[in-house]
């Protein structure tokens, strides 16, 4: 029977190593949960890298670890601490993340760490093509290994193989100036099916082949040596139910209420509200702006004070690349010197949690706030935003999104803003703030309609139906 391999960077399992015995656990992530079904069907796998480096284990237990493993269908890649410094902290972060991102002075392009993204890439292809028989379907995930579709076809030429980058694709511009440019365009042209989240990526990644590789491109096939791939948008969406679901839970009262639930309430009552953001720390996704925008609004809207609060969760993220860490230090003060500007005896304008919280809080802040305000710079997709708008289950609640997240081109009904104008931030919170229960229901009703028909299992079904799709075609011109 032929069998799907999911491939990422990572396995959807977390491992922890204490003395020497080791727990596993599933992850709760967005892809995690999209690929659940897939990965459950028949004898499927999954490959990717464990999250423990190979030279901190003792042969025995990476032995044993790796037969856990084996019993959730996952393969794990063997990664040493040079891969992950050279080829995930470095080539993947410190590369290829600032520049699809826009951020090209934060870029640095080390030849020695390309060299590791090789190498790695190339790991990634024994594992798989270990794992693989005639017949079976690849699907690759995002920027960590943009070279494997290639890697995987050259050697296995009949292997139907779909890859989906999560982040932005850039434009022409942008992309041409990285210095290993046609490289990765042909390690992701050994693709039959390519996805993006937005139609804005998949234009971008189209004008780079045609422009760099001087290919063909008719609306979204491109003519490659014998083979025509498919370019394809498909928004991500999130496990719309479980969200739901879980706030519906929250509205029960005879719930047991935590200590941040009750905290939360203190502060919610027809004249004060609560404005959340949530991200992991990363300079993409704009935090320094948007505590600058928020002062900026007490500034010139100082009614408001002792009225609102921002809640701002920022989970901690590669802190061993500089920048992140440059970043941390700029949050804490921008967050110390607002607070210190405006705060009362009774208010803090800024509540600052920087940590991972457990899904239960997680609601708990979706529930509480009344505007959620996701302002990235630069975001793939964001599935922060769809997570708030989900768990409105009395529709009451306003989103402001960014125009920059790939989110913003399937949720209109938001307040979308340009993430750089405080001008923008400021009117559109002071209309947040005012706005009449009945509009703040239309909105939200037409979001959550959206984003239930297309949740991120149904995203999963598109692809994989796409992906088959080209097998067909693939048949047909055989046959022709
Ligand atoms: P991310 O940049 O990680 O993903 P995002 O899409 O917002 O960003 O997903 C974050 C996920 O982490 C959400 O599902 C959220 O619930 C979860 N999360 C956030 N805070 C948490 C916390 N404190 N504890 C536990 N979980 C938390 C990349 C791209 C995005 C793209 C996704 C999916 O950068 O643009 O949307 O992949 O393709």
């Amino acid at each position: 029977m032929n069998k799907t391999i999911i491939v990422s960077n990572r396995l959807p399992l977390q491992v922890s190593i204490q003395n020497n015995s080791f727990n596993v656990v599933p992850s709760v992530g967005g892809l995690a949960t999209g690929m659940k079904s897939v990965h459950a069907e028949g004898n499927g796998i999954w490959v990717g890298w464990s999250g423990i480096p190979e030279n901190n284990l003792d042969p025995e237990l990476s032995d044993q670890i790796q037969s856990k493993i084996r019993n959730e269908k996952c393969v794990s890649v063997p990664l040493t601490n040079e891969d992950i410094e050279e080829y995930y902290e470095g080539f993947s972060n410190r590369a290829l993340w600032p520049l699809f991102h826009y951020f090209m002075e934060y870029t640095n392009f080390e030849q020695k760490e390309w060299e590791a993204y090789k190498r790695v890439n190339e790991k990634f292809a024994e594992v798989v093509i270990e794992n693989l028989e005639d017949g079976d379907t690849v699907w690759v995930h995002d920027y960590q290994l943009l070279l494997l579709p290639q890697l995987i076809k050259n050697k296995k030429p009949n292997t139907t193989i779909g890859f989906f980058l999560h982040i932005p694709f850039p434009s022409y511009e942008i992309f041409r100036t990285f210095p290993w440019r046609e490289e990765i365009l042909t390690g992701m042209l050994g693709a039959d099916l390519l996805g993006f989240h937005t139609y804005d990526y998949e234009r971008h990644f189209l004008s780079s082949v045609k422009r760099i590789m001087r290919l063909e491109v008719q609306f979204n096939e491109i003519s490659y040596h014998d083979r025509i791939i498919k370019v394809d948008s498909f928004p991500m969406g999130i496990d719309y139910d479980k969200f739901y679901n879980a706030a519906l839970e929250h509205d029960n009262d005879s719930k047991e209420k935590s200590d941040l639930r009750k905290r939360l309430e203190e502060h919610t009552s027809d004249d004060k509200k609560l404005i959340l953001s949530i991200d992991r720390m990363d300079y993409t996704k704009g935090i320094p702006n948007r505590i600058k925008a928020f002062e900026y609004f007490l500034d010139n809207y100082p009614e408001y004070k002792e009225k609102v609060r921002l809640v701002m969760l920022a989970v901690p993220s590669r802190s061993n690349v500089p920048q992140y860490q440059k970043l941390k230090r700029e949050t804490d003060e921008l967050v110390g010197r607002i607070n210190g500007k405006f705060a009362t005896v009774s208010w803090t304008p800024i509540w600052y949690f920087y940590r991972s919280m457990p899904f239960n809080n997680l609601i708990e802040l979706y529930t509480c706030s009344d505007v959620a305000l996701i302002t990235p710079i630069r975001d793939g997709m964001n599935l922060v935003a769809k997570e708030y708008v989900a768990t409105r289950t009395k529709g009451n609640g306003v989103l402001i999104l960014s125009e920059m997240a790939g989110a913003s081109k399937e949720m209109n009904e938001a307040l979308l803003i340009n993430p750089n104008s405080f001008e923008d931030f400021a009117v559109s919170l002071k209309h947040a703030l005012t706005m009449p229960l009945e509009e703040q229901q239309t909105r939200i009703k037409f979001l959550q309609k959206r984003l239930k028909r297309y949740d991120v299992e149904k995203w999963a079904d598109e692809f994989l139906k796409a992906l088959e799709d080209t097998k067909n075609s693939k048949n047909e011109n055989v046959t022709k």
